[in-house]
């Protein structure tokens, strides 16, 4: 394990930096994380205390103080800087992620790519942040908003994807102004201590203060809930299921904090009778298996025109039954292991409970056991045919499950259905008809934060802002102007004249 030794990653880590320096607790229980790729020992991390967690923010807030003094521009060529130093160690990150959590070599290549383009794109916004200049009502008046930093932004991020959702928020927040204190899940630590340790390096070549990027890995029910109740933090991300976002956002909004959250999907894509179905196979077979189903952005539902129905079920079992399932840092392979046994049986359950509802399921559901297997964590993906209203088909499971849904009727009977679950991430259409496409991109359209024409709906590119309406959270991260969230506006207005008239022309006179 060679990209271990290059990444730093010794058999025991510490869970808290504040930049290079790290924080020495062992006594809050250690992770050991096993690879669900072949089962085996990885390395271990400790947990951090909540005394580790107050000199964490001590530190951070230290830190800010400075920070926002540096110009945009300046905060710019530091995070270029990490972006060119995340290009050194592409390869071993993005063999760490693919080993830790589970992914396919290519989609941890993927996702480290990911994270340089987010650094590109904030390099270019740090000379950007620009805001609105409006003409006052006033004589000789001046009037404009600018955006100023917050301060200390969390993120929390999930096992999918281990590196990257961090840095679209604290590479935006970065340029922003802020500093940041990273919480990764506790299934993926080893890949955020690695993350850390390369920043660390930038930081230091450009003799950077401690407390502008800072790692926190603990417990959610101690390390978590002090985030959440801390007034010191203005803004969370949040990446995770909807319960937590949830309990997250009633937590923060008592204390009128802000959150951006991103979670749960139960995305869909419809095929129409006018559908490329050479696009639409491999879309789906990608948005359905890839990473093993476990994506926000997994396909999960295909609703499909009756008229081609039986032709676009024996083309998916034809795809199916070509998938390789085995070790994803073999290229050779198309799906790799589910993130622990835990997810296995929630796999295995949603499959009982979508035949109990009235579901068939048509393809795999099977776990794989054997040579190659050890982990546990392999499982065939399945094929459903299922009914839009069935309670387990209106739950996000985060697995390989892909429901097969009938719709008869026009474009709109497809996107009722597209639009009928509580979720509202990804969605897509697969058409060569301008009017079916136009009416799901319209304001009767699909009702989600992505909205797709013959492309998947995983896959999303870093440039267009990412997040989703319902119990998706509604918050945006990445591209677009998402960046407005991680900044407070202020309106200015200023008088260069030599009388005080006030606005909406009252009078005040002395
Ligand atoms: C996630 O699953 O949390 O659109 C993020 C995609 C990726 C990001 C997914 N760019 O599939």
């Amino acid at each position: 394990m060679d990209f271990l030794k290059t990444l730093g990653i010794e058999e025991k880590n510490y869970g808290g930096s504040t930049g290079q320096q790290w924080l020495t607790t062992t006594t809050e229980g250690e992770l050991k994380i096993y690879s669900p790729v072949d089962g085996k020992f990885i390395a271990s991390v400790y947990q951090c205390s909540p005394k580790d967690y107050e000199s964490i923010i001590q530190k951070a807030n230290e830190a800010f103080i400075e920070w926002r003094k540096v110009p945009a521009p300046k905060r710019g060529e530091i995070v270029r800087q990490i972006g060119l130093k995340l290009r050194e160690y592409k390869e071993p990150l993005a063999a760490l992620v693919s080993y830790e959590m589970g992914k396919s070599l290519q989609e941890g290549l993927g996702e480290v790519q990911e994270m340089i383009d987010i650094c590109d794109f904030a390099v270019g916004l740090s000379r950007q942040l620009y805001g609105y200049t409006m003409h006052s009502e006033r004589p000789s008046h001046r009037m404009y908003d600018q955006y100023h930093p917050l301060g200390i932004v969390s993120t929390v991020s999930a096992f999918n994807f281990p590196v990257a959702v961090w840095s679209w928020n604290a590479m935006l927040a970065a340029v922003c102004g802020n500093v940041n204190l990273w919480k990764p899940s506790s299934k993926v630590p080893l890949t955020a201590v690695a993350v850390q340790k390369i920043t660390a390096q930038v930081l230091k070549e450009n003799n950077l203060s401690e407390g502008i990027f800072s790692l926190i890995v603990g417990k959610g029910s101690t390390i978590g809930e002090a985030m959440l109740n801390d007034k010191n933090i203005p803004l969370i991300s949040v990446t995770g299921s909807t319960p937590v976002g949830k309990h997250a956002a009633e937590v923060v909004a008592k204390r009128f904090g802000r959150v951006i959250l991103e979670l749960g999907g139960n995305n869909a894509i419809i095929l129409t009778p006018d559908a490329d179905l050479k696009l639409a196979i491999p879309a789906v077979v990608f948005g359905a298996v890839g990473t093993a189903g476990q994506r926000c952005t997994s396909t999960r539902r295909l609703i499909i025109h009756e008229s081609i129905y039986d032709k676009v079920k024996d083309s998916l079992l034809k795809a199916y039954s070509s998938l390789k399932i085995g070790n994803p840092l073999d290229q050779i392979n198309h799906v790799g292991p589910l993130i622990d046994k835990n997810a296995v049986t929630i796999f295995k359950n949603a499959l009982v409970q979508a035949e109990k509802e009235g579901g068939k399921v048509i393809f795999g559901g099977e776990s794989l056991e054997g040579e190659g297997y050890e982990s546990g964590c392999y499982i065939v993906p399945a094929l459903v045919e299922a009914e839009n209203h069935y309670h387990i088909v209106q739950e996000e499971t985060f697995a390989p499950i892909l429901y097969l849904i009938k719709y008869s009727g026009d474009v709109s009977q497809a996107i009722a259905l597209n639009n009928g679950v509580v979720q509202g991430l990804s969605s897509s259409i697969f058409t060569n008809n301008m009017r079916e496409a136009e009416e799901f991109l319209s304001a009767w359209g699909s009702d989600c934060g992505i909205a797709n024409v013959n492309i998947g709906t995983s896959g999303a590119e870093i440039g267009g802002a990412f997040g989703g309406e319902k119990e998706t959270g509604g918050g945006r991260e990445s591209g677009s102007d998402s960046w407005k969230q991680y900044m407070r506006l202020q309106t200015n207005t200023i008088n260069f004249g030599t009388t005080l008239p006030l606005a909406q022309g009252i009078k005040f006179e002395l």
